[in-house]
């Protein structure tokens, strides 16, 4: 029989490789990436409805507020490229406002959920020209060769997802997409428009981390619950609880799984031991000042060039040139 590869089998892999790293640590840390799998999404898309969780109600409103403005910024004949396609509802308001003709390439690594919502958006815009690319857009990647480019390529990165990224990590993205969208036969310099969720009080920030409704809870609870169900791990899943917490040295409200009492993690012959109180860091959402986030793009040799906010200045909306 031929060896064929086996996505599945290489992400259960990769998956055991990362819990069993970040579990040996002294302070144990699991990468958030694994929170999304199709019950983590489910719930992250219950999130983005929540009360509690201000930053997708509020960048919607940006985004519908300033579509003209910001379809100027992109210009006329543009090649729009998404970095993970699932916020393709804030996609299409900008979409919408886009001079025609433009081309839509959206990013990502899933490749059903990826032609689902190119398709969805082909629905809507039938002049729109769509060339979606299965990618991990985290990693490096090249665009195929054959991406149109008309006059401009606008990188698109909205969610806020970049304040999911440890600082060396958002540089290097900020960096990669410029490679993308610069450089090419395009007429212009190429742009981008990035959402980055801002630093505020710490009630709102840790009440959106820790929902009433406990549909955070059960998100980050659910990497647990894949450790069991996927890898055959043993673990009480009742003996963890979800903690929201602010890191003031990282400016970030940071997830955590927390041992209500001693517990054990038993994987593949290792043992892992847990002080009752002891934490799983399971995510980082880093929040930014407007200043903050101009330092991080220059860093990947961007300037701010405009900046979108609400009248609360909760969020923002950055267009990078
Ligand atoms: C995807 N990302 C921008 C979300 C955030 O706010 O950091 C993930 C999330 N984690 C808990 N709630 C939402």
């Amino acid at each position: 029989m031929l060896d064929r590869p086996n996505p599945a089998a290489a992400q259960r892999d990769a998956f055991r490789a990362d819990v069993i790293e970040g579990l040996s640590r002294p302070a144990k840390s699991l990468p958030s990436r694994w929170l999304y799998d199709d019950r983590g999404s489910e719930l992250f898309e219950a999130i983005t409805r929540l009360p509690e969780y201000y930053p997708t109600r509020t960048e919607t409103s940006i985004l519908m507020e300033q579509a003209e403005a910001m379809a100027a910024f992109c210009g006329p004949r543009v090649t729009l490229i998404e970095y993970g396609a699932g916020a393709s509802l804030k996609t299409e308001i900008l979409i919408a406002a886009l001079a025609e003709p433009a081309v839509y390439a959206p990013v990502d690594i899933a490749g059903d959920f990826l032609l689902a919502a190119a398709a969805r958006v082909e629905n809507r815009f039938p002049w729109l020209e769509i060339r979606p690319v299965v990618a991990d857009f985290t990693a490096d990647f090249e665009l195929p060769r054959g991406l149109p480019s008309l006059n401009r390529r606008v990188g698109f990165f909205p969610g806020s997802t970049i304040g999911n990224l440890a600082p060396h990590e958002a540089v290097a993205f900020l960096d990669r997409m410029r490679g993308h969208v610069d450089g090419t036969d395009a007429g212009e310099a190429g742009r981008a428009i990035v959402g980055v969720d801002l630093v505020k009080d710490l009630a709102t920030l840790l009440a959106a981390y820790d929902d009433a409704a406990g549909v955070t809870a059960a998100f980050n609870l659910n990497l647990l619950a894949r450790v069991v169900r996927e890898l055959g791990a043993e673990a009480d899943l009742d003996g963890f609880a979800h903690e929201a917490r602010w890191n003031p040295a990282e400016s970030a409200v940071e997830m955590h799984l927390v041992a209500k009492s001693a517990q054990e993690i038993r994987l593949d012959g290792h043992v892992f031991r847990f002080r009752a109180g002891e934490t799983i860091h399971t995510e980082s959402s880093r929040k930014h000042t407007v200043e903050g986030f101009g330092r991080l793009a220059a860093a990947a040799g961007w300037d701010l060039g405009e900046v979108w906010t609400d009248a609360d200045e909760a969020f923002a909306v950055a267009g990078l040139v």
